[in-house]
């Protein structure tokens, strides 16, 4: 770990999806070397289940490093809280336990340093898809892992002839209208949950759309995902909230003060 760098007060990290050919488990494990924090926010989908139940299951030693980075920090004081999401949904069952490594949880309230009453949740509940049950969500699920896999072999020869990452999956969702329309119908839900709970904002993943933004007197924050954005959102022990690329860099930001942001990057503009 550097010692120069910053210790933050909360870290909240989500869809990790690990055991899925599409988790970016290296540069997750990178990540997870240089951070310090108090306490670290698994927000769901951590380990993917489904995938390792299939024979397409996959554990390199990069998921191996990750694994014990999380063991490190632990033994270095940082609490550890694991609230279960769709994909490892089966953990819900331990929910109210303590193990020695870490609290489980079905969600969480944060309390920042400046005091804001922040829930902390996956997010499949908003999803509205119970009512067919789940095979949409299975449905949508292998449209999406093929569409990642389209990415990946359209990025292994952008890499051969030299040109930077694009996200496929990306470009798709901001082009379909219908990925929008979730999108903004998942943010009025959330952000709805908060009200009613008497909070300050959420802090969920999910949908794997990064974004930090405050509406209404509300924060918004979505920590994203390690399997196409590669971000983490985190709070600065005065109380600054970040959204934070997998290289550190300050994607958004809210000041402590009520109200007063400052955009950096194109997720504060896409969550607009
Ligand atoms: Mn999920």
């Amino acid at each position: 770990m550097n010692p120069d760098a910053p210790r933050h007060r909360a870290v909240f990290l989500s869809d990790l999806h690990l055991g899925a050919s599409h988790c970016h488990a290296a540069e997750l494990a990178d990540f997870l070397d240089r951070l310090d924090c108090e306490r670290l926010y698994l927000v769901g989908d951590i380990i993917d289940l489904w995938w390792m139940a299939s024979r397409r299951a996959r554990w390199t030693m990069a998921e191996q490093r990750v694994f014990e980075r999380l063991h490190a920090m632990r033994r270095a004081g940082t609490g550890i809280v694991y609230i279960p999401g769709n994909h490892d949904r089966p953990l819900r069952h331990v929910c109210g336990l303590t193990l020695p490594a870490m609290r489980v949880r079905r969600r969480a309230i944060h309390v920042t340093a400046d005091g804001r009453r922040l829930l902390v949740v996956h997010g499949d509940d908003y999803d509205g898809i119970t009512q067919f049950g789940n095979l949409q969500e299975k449905f949508g699920d292998w449209l999406y892992e093929r569409i990642l896999t389209g990415n990946r072999l359209l990025n292994r020869a952008r890499r051969r002839l030299g040109l930077r990452y694009w996200s496929l999956a990306e470009f798709l969702k901001q082009r379909s209208g219908a990925a929008e329309r979730y999108i903004a119908r998942f943010v009025d839900a959330g952000l709805a949950d908060a009200r009613r709970r008497g909070l300050d904002g959420i802090v969920c993943g999910h949908i794997h759309r990064a974004a930090l933004f405050e509406r209404d007197g509300l924060v918004y924050a979505n920590d994203g995902d390690w399997v196409e954005s590669l971000t983490a959102f985190v709070e600065e022990p005065d109380g600054t909230l970040r959204l934070l690329s997998h290289r550190g860099d300050v994607l958004a930001e809210l000041r402590p003060t009520q109200g007063a942001t400052a955009p950096v990057g194109d997720a504060m503009r896409r969550a607009a």
